[in-house]
């Protein structure tokens, strides 16, 4: 839960510095109710600590496969100081789920290691729909919320 996590920012602050930064947030359209849910997370949560409507940028890809590449693209740009990946797969109706979720997490993490910038890995790897629900804004907190705590952690605010 979000509440537990101490390494996190406290999220009740405005963040001056933050008014400053510019934050991409990239989203995959599998499972849209729950991705959707996660960056309506990320965005509030952003907004709530002070960071200006457009120095949040939305990207829409596919699916999580296609978060590392998009994810690159942005980190890449000059005036972008950090990423956030959202995207949601689950096991039960993914055949493919160790693979996509390897290889999605290797390529987040790839991204920011040679970007050098924080890429937030807001990907649930689920049972089912109803665990991924709980992370989306249920039991278990907004996981879209977590990540976006994440990179402001990570750029030191
Ligand atoms: N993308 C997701 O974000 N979540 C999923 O649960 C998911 N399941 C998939 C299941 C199969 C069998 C395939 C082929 C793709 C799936 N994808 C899923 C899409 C994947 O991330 C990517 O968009 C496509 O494989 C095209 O590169």
């Amino acid at each position: 839960m979000a509440g537990t996590h101490t390494a996190l920012s406290d999220n009740r602050k405005t963040k001056p510095g933050l008014a400053k930064r510019r934050i991409s947030i990239v989203v995959a359209e599998w499972n849209a109710d729950i991705t959707e849910a996660l960056f309506e997370g990320a965005w509030e949560t952003l907004r709530k600590l002070g960071m200006p409507k457009d120095h949040i940028k939305r990207v829409t890809v596919p699916g999580s496969f296609e978060l590392p590449l998009a994810a690159q693209w942005e980190a890449s740009k000059k005036d972008v100081d950090a990423v956030i990946c959202l995207g949601c797969v689950i096991q039960g109706e993914t055949a493919h789920f160790d693979y996509i979720c390897q290889a999605v997490a290797y390529g987040i993490m790839r991204v920011s290691l040679k970007s050098s910038k924080p890429v937030a890995f807001g990907v649930l790897t689920t049972l089912d729909k109803k665990q991924a629900l709980s992370r989306a804004g249920g039991a278990h907190g907004n996981k879209g919320e977590e990540a976006a705590l994440t990179v402001v952690s990570m750029l030191g605010h």
